[in-house]
């Protein structure tokens, strides 16, 4: 027979008394089952043997019926009445030996580690899977230990990197903070999926509350397991998935909501306009989660920052997080000021921001290098630019992007150079800004591939923008500025095919 495979995506842990009242145990799983659960742990705490059997026989039938395995807690011998597919122990229960000795080699045994000697010697006593926690505070266990974060699971997983077996995380995990415990902890291993009580077991949709979090599960478990992409995009298959997503764009119109700076709220409006999008520029703290919720995507633009709307903008994105809504952040004056430098690294640690769009100073301060800044604006180029964003998307998960002379966008495995533009764009206040406008249209219809909107905002900015500085009719910075807009307006297919000038870098 064998081990049967185990898809560790999305692993339900039950606990009943967090049930919303009136709401059955097995009702529960059957919901969180149609959601897209792929793996259950029934945890009995506080129940009798007979009880817990009945209980288990039922789930035991609804998880078969859903091709999902079934793992009891702790209990070898209910795991064994109910002949389901193994266990889950922890580090006071039977010892791993024991446990296989009474199961059998076909059933699966998962155990609890909290460090990294717990889990080499899980490694070392033969279970199948660690769930390793506590990654983030959590009320539903009384935790004595301490919590690892993001930074203390990064860890471990680096140094058992050389052994296959597959890790969970648990502890704290909801939607709000699924895609960074995946992508954030991933290094040269990553974790094969998450395990979570209270964000399905408490919610009065339970199968919502799956399907929500599997939507966001997958596509960063495809970009955390893939193995280096062998074959990357050619310039040419990209800039044709530019048109394809601009196409989209101006059928769609999504809503772009813009938590942005003073200077440019009004340019970013009308760019977002002309690029076919519906622009929003809503700063009230209380409507902040709402509008954010609805969007196609977010725009947070420090620019204006202060205290309270640093604050703003972490509602907003924690609901944009929470809502697959893409995150495209200006770090404006990244390494400027102290407070512009604290909330920028804030921000990257309590979001999962999905594009960071700076110049050349703001970006080599996210990643730490020190370049000299004349107020929001970064004075020279740097030579390894290409380096410093693949860096940066590697180490955040994110794709990263670099405006300059010439243009750098990466995802750390896929990284381009852009070579259209005009000088004259530094000659009007905001172009920047507006360039972050254009990726976050973009990035509303590309959310499989965001470095599409990447390598899209500079294609669109730089061919409109030597499109503009060539017409006649224009002046200086001024007509400029008009044009620019409207050139946005009129950017067709044939104009981006016949001007783009990308590279593949690496
Ligand atoms: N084990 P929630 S934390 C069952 O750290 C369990 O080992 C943990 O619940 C550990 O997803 C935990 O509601 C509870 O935070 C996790």
């Amino acid at each position: 027979m064998g081990k049967p495979t185990v898809d560790y995506s999305l692993y339900l842990v039950t606990d009943r008394g967090l049930l919303p009242e009136g709401v059955s145990l097995v009702d529960n799983v059957r919901e969180a089952l149609n959601g897209g659960v792929t793996l259950v742990q029934l945890r009995e705490k506080n129940t009798e043997t007979k009880e817990f059997i009945e209980v288990g026989r039922e789930i035991h039938q609804l998880t078969k019926q859903a091709g999902v395995p079934l793992l009891i807690n702790d209990r070898i011998d209910v795991a064994l009445a109910l002949d389901c597919e193994g266990v889950h122990i922890g580090q006071d229960d039977m010892p791993i030996e024991l446990a296989r000795q009474f199961l059998g080699p076909d059933k699966i045994i998962g155990v609890t580690a909290s460090n990294l000697e717990e889990c080499q010697d899980a490694i070392n006593r033969g279970a199948d899977y660690i769930g390793l926690g506590t990654v983030f505070p959590t009320q539903t266990k009384e935790i004595k230990k301490d919590i690892l974060g993001i930074e203390g699971v990064r860890k471990v997983l680096e140094v058992i990197a050389d052994n296959d077996i597959p890790v969970v995380c648990i502890g704290g995990i909801d939607e709000s903070n699924i895609e960074r415990a995946l992508l954030k902890t991933a290094g040269k291993k990553s974790l094969a999926g998450v395990a979570l009580v209270s964000a399905i077991i408490a919610s009065r949709e339970p199968q919502k509350a799956a399907e929500r979090l599997i939507q966001k599960i997958r596509p960063a478990l495809k970009y955390t397991l893939e193995k280096p992409i062998p074959s990357v995009n050619e310039p040419q298959e990209m800039i044709e998935k530019v048109i394809q997503t601009l196409t989209k764009l101006r059928e769609v119109h999504p809503l772009i909501h813009h938590i942005t700076n003073f200077v440019v709220i009004n340019d970013n409006a009308n760019v977002a306009l002309a690029m076919g999008a519906s622009p929003i520029m809503a700063d009230a703290k209380e409507e902040a989660a709402q509008i954010a919720q609805i969007s196609g995507a977010l725009v947070i633009n420090a620019g204006s920052i202060s205290p309270e709307r640093g604050d703003t903008m972490i509602i907003a994105g924690k609901s944009a997080n929470s809502h697959n809504v893409p995150i495209v952040f200006d770090p404006v004056g990244a390494g400027a000021t102290t407070l512009r430098q604290d909330f920028c690294g804030g921000l990257l640690k309590q979001l999962h921001l999905n594009i960071v769009k700076g110049n050349s100073g703001e970006i080599a301060t996210l990643v730490g290098r020190k370049i000299k800044m004349r107020g929001v604006d970064s004075l020279g180029a740097l030579s390894d630019a290409g380096e410093i964003v693949a860096e940066l998307a590697q180490r955040e998960r994110i794709v990263a992007a670099m405006s300059g002379a010439i243009d750098f966008a990466s995802d750390g495995k896929r990284t381009y150079a852009v070579e259209n533009g005009h000088p004259i764009l530094e000659a009007i206040t905001g172009s920047g800004c507006c360039l972050t406008t254009v990726i976050a249209c973009l990035a509303a219809v590309s959310k499989d591939d965001y470095l599409v909107a990447a390598v899209g905002g500079f294609l669109c900015m730089g061919i409109a923008g030597e499109i503009a500085a060539a017409r006649e009719d224009v002046k200086g910075p001024g007509t400029f500025r008009s044009a620019l807009i409207d050139e946005l307006y009129n950017l067709s297919p044939e104009t981006i095919r016949k001007n783009a000038k990308l590279r593949l870098v690496v």
